[in-house]
């Protein structure tokens, strides 16, 4: 057996019950057999052993008390992954279905995805199975602050810095700085996603959704085609999904659908800027359901549905997917159906959105599939920038920081293309994006000796 199936087997036998990681790891070390040949010194430093463990993960209590005074006790993470190229750096996640899988899986996918950025930033993760669903501002404060009461003697801003994910928007990263900064009393760069009042960035909100189609414009440039005139699915309807809709219409696309974890809507129209900001206003203050942009503008609603069985049962034409929402919600079926119905180009906002067959039907059919660890980058190499800023005691205007982002996100693309090319396979965005941040963490490791 190969050093690269050993490892799959050992991560298999070893964190049995961690399918999302195992997932994760598995479609990335499946595609890193050629650095293995090409790369004898990787394997005598056992390079592919090591960079599936974490450096650390720590487990915490985080005990809180809602506004009817009744206790309640959640799970804190922190998966520091990989630190060789610079500072853990990743974000956190606060939903029920969080667990040590989940943010070991985000964990090993941000390493990844942080080298292709071009800056120095390592990777790490997470989070708490804490729903902030339902709660008020208040409890919400209670429990960043009792969330941040552990956390913040495992970060800094030379150390790990987290930023937002799911559940984790500007509200929380407000809380959560809040009482870093309290109880530490340090007004630095140690969370990015920050307020631009205390240090955070222009363009970070809007960053990962723009990345994405920066990212997407760029595959559909290799064949001539554009956004311009072409109808667009998006699924989720957060922070990634509501600047995906924005960037795409922006740039000429008819975006048709977009969805929560209760429904999804499919509005033929198209969703324009005014409905845009409807659906910000919606989900960003007013924290309400998606199935009210329906009943305001008058469309379908498919209660309980994810947008990809709704495209599918429907038999609904789309030219380009952007899934947005989680892991794995976008099934073999469904990718079945996307390519039988003429979608000519993925490109992942979320992560690990598609599942490993979703994946194998997008590359069999030889239509464009831009990774999440590529495809989604541009929200972390944004926190990058909000670093950089916040080292230099300086911000960039909202041009500057924009024009950054495309730069970082074309230099990804690049990346991925050369690389996929120099191992033998042309085109193959899985190949490039996990070859090109492989090997230059790899390269980093190796110079350090083994520690
Ligand atoms: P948000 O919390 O802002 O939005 C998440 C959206 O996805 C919501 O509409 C939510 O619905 C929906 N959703 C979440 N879980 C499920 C589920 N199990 N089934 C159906 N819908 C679901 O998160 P983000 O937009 O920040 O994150 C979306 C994805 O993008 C995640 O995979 C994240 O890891 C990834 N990502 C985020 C980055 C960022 O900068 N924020 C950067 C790179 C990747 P509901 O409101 O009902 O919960
Ligand atoms: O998955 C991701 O890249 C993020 N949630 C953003 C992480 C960050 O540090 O900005």
């Amino acid at each position: 057996m190969s050093v690269i199936q050993d490892t799959i087997a050992r991560v298999r036998q070893l964190d049995v019950e961690q399918i999302e990681f195992q997932q994760a790891v598995t479609e990335v070390l499946e595609t890193l057999e050629p650095t293995a040949e090409r790369h004898p010194e990787f394997v005598k430093a056992g390079i592919y052993e090591r960079i599936v463990e974490p450096e650390r993960a720590v487990q915490f209590r985080v005990p809180w008390v809602d506004d009817k005074g009744r206790v309640h006790v959640n799970r804190g993470f922190r998966v520091q992954f990989n630190n060789a190229i610079g500072p853990f750096k990743g974000g956190l996640r606060f939903h029920p279905s969080v667990n040590m899988s989940i943010i070991k899986f985000l964990g090993f996918e941000q390493v990844f995805k942080n080298a292709l950025t071009t800056l120095p930033m390592g990777g790490g993760k997470g989070g708490s199975d804490f729903d902030p669903k339902g709660k008020s501002d208040h409890e919400i404060m209670r429990f960043c602050q009792a969330f941040m009461s552990e956390l913040y003697r495992h970060i800094g801003p030379e150390t790990d810095v987290p930023a937002g994910d799911i559940g984790v928007g500007a509200r929380e990263i407000g809380y959560l700085y809040g009482y870093y900064k309290k109880i530490r009393n340090e007004h630095t760069g140690v969370l990015t996603g920050k307020g631009l009042e205390y240090g955070g960035s222009l363009i970070r909100p809007e960053a990962t959704g723009y990345g994405t189609v920066y990212f997407a414009a760029e595959m559909l440039a290799t064949r001539g085609l554009d956004f311009k005139d072409k109808v667009v699915a998006v699924s989720g309807s957060g922070n990634v999904a509501q600047f995906a809709v924005e960037k795409a219409t922006q740039m000429g696309a008819r975006v048709i659908t977009v969805c929560d974890s209760s429904a999804s809507i499919v509005d033929e129209k198209g969703i324009s800027p005014e409905k845009c900001c409807f659906i910000m206003d919606l989900k960003n203050n007013r924290r309400g359901r998606i199935k009210e942009y329906a009943q305001k503008y008058d469309c379908v609603c498919y209660e309980g549905e994810n947008v990809w069985d709704v495209i599918r049962q429907q038999g609904i034409k789309v030219d380009i997917a952007l899934p947005c929402a989680t892991q794995n919600e976008l099934n073999a079926e469904n990718a079945a159906a996307l390519v039988r119905n003429g979608c000519f180009c993925v490109a992942e906002g979320a992560n690990m959105p598609s599942t490993p067959d979703a994946v194998r039907a997008f590359q069999e059919s030889n239509i464009l599939y831009g990774p999440g660890k590529a495809a989604n980058a541009g929200g972390v190499a944004t926190s990058g920038l909000e670093m950089s800023q916040n080292s230099l005691k300086m911000s960039w205007t909202r041009e500057e920081v924009d024009k950054r982002l495309l730069i970082i996100m074309k230099s990804i693309h690049k990346a991925c293309l050369e690389s996929a090319e120099a191992y033998g396979k042309k085109g193959d965005y899985v190949v490039g994006a996990n070859t090109a941040g492989f090997v230059k963490v790899a390269r980093a490791m190796l110079a350090y000796g083994i520690v």
